[in-house]
């Protein structure tokens, strides 16, 4: 979609309302989070940001402070969106207008806009797809059955003609630049493992596959080192090395299985666990985007839905990543992803035989991906193209 990425200079400083809702996890206010730094830092938009727990978004940004109604962090203005109908101290409608994942804005908020003389640009942000339907529904306009206003949809997607996923201008110059022994020695206490072991990050929902893997590896010819971000899978770390919790900070050994379960880290420092990793273990929307940028073999979790609905999105991405890899190697990446997902048990062996192979693809799939522009310089561009004259 966006072959000119727009450059902050031959863009207004607009102003920019994201509504969040959290559902659940850390994937709605993740995206959300990234996006408003992003719209702030690059195109220099004056950015608020509306979400309904701040809790949650405390572990991404340690400098929320759940208790304030509004405040600023790393140039976005937090409004704690204390209930739907709420709408900020004051009713400022801004230029752009993103509703995240379809959560509903406040009707004073919408009433406003309609009687805004300029209309705001008012665009739906939807959940990430790798389904060759999301390029038709992308941009896709919605009016108003009441006020003079049209909404858009802008769908992410893998493939061309959708919105892309999110990507900083300056992710690949920071990852090429990542000091892997620093990073072992703030996280791990050590040195990075030797090139005889291999290492893997582990952030997903509770699974379980992970009893089966957790003994193949630990059963295994080879070093595994594994990094697992304390949360949901925790428990069954704890439960598989007879410990009585797998927090931050504790090594727990066996066989030829090491693992480290590390501290949650704010958000602009996740990736450097994936960089720190040859192959990631990721689940949800933004830590699987991160995977694929990240530019290593991955393995998805997807966020599981009503009536197996997240099946279809899981082999639409495998199709995706998978397209250039040889008959075997794409099967047996099949196989394992469809067993860490519910459909058989994971075998290690079978998938670690094409590793090879795996990250060549993950490198050429990357650049697959970047070709469809980031999704914040394809929103801007979406933007533009709709922001009335005058
Ligand atoms: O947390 P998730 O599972 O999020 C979601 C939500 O469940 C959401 O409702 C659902 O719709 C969506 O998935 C599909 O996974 P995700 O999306 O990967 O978000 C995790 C975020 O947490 C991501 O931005 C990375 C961040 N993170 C950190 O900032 N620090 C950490 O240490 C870790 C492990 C993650």
């Amino acid at each position: 979609m966006s072959e000119q990425p727009p450059t902050p200079s031959a863009t207004p400083e607009l102003a920019c309302d994201i509504f969040c809702a959290v559902i659940d996890n850390f994937g709605d206010i993740g995206v959300c989070w990234r996006l408003a730094r992003q719209l702030q830092a690059e195109y220099g938009w004056r950015v608020r940001l509306f979400v309904d727990d701040l809790k949650v978004f405390h572990a991404l940004c340690p400098a929320v402070d759940a208790t304030l109604a509004r405040q600023e962090a790393l140039g976005v203005v937090i409004e704690h969106w204390h209930d739907p109908a709420h709408a900020g101290d004051r009713l400022d409608i801004a230029d752009v207008v993103i509703e995240a994942f379809a959560c509903e804005l406040p009707p004073a908020y919408v009433a406003a806009m309609a009687r805004r003389a300029r209309k705001p640009v008012w665009v739906n942000l939807e959940y990430l797809s790798g389904e060759d339907w999301v390029a038709d529904f992308h941009t896709r306009p919605s009016p108003h059955p009441r006020y003079p206003l049209e909404k858009t949809f802008f769908f992410p997607g893998l493939g061309a003609g959708t919105g892309g996923v999110l990507k900083e201008r300056d992710l690949d110059a920071r990852r090429l630049a990542f000091d892997a022994p620093a990073w072992w020695r703030e996280h791990v206490q050590g040195e990075p493992p030797g090139a005889d072991s291999t290492v893997i990050s582990l952030f997903a929902y509770e699974n379980p596959a992970v009893d089966s893997l957790l003994a193949q590896w630990r059963d295994g010819a080879e070093p595994v080192v594994l990094l697992v971000p304390e949360g949901r899978i925790s428990g069954a770390l704890a439960r598989f090395f007879g410990v009585p919790r797998f927090a931050a900070g504790t090594t727990a050994r066996a066989g030829a299985l090491r693992a480290h379960a590390l501290g949650f880290v704010e958000q602009p420092r996740f990736d450097a666990l994936l960089w720190a990793a040859d192959i990631n273990f990721v689940r949800g929307e933004d830590s699987f985007v991160r995977a694929q940028w990240a530019c290593k073999p991955f393995v998805w979790h997807i966020y599981p839905q009503a009536d197996d609905a997240h099946l279809p999105k899981l082999d639409a991405a495998l199709a995706h990543y998978t397209q250039a890899l040889d008959a075997s190697a794409r099967a047996s990446t099949e196989r394992f992803w469809h067993a860490w997902n519910g459909a058989g048990t994971p075998d290690w062996a079978d998938f670690s035989r094409h590793r090879r192979a795996q990250e060549a693809r993950a490198a050429s799939w990357a650049g697959e991906l970047a070709a469809i522009g980031d999704l914040a310089a394809n929103l801007v561009t979406h933007v533009l193209a709709r922001l009335p004259r005058g």
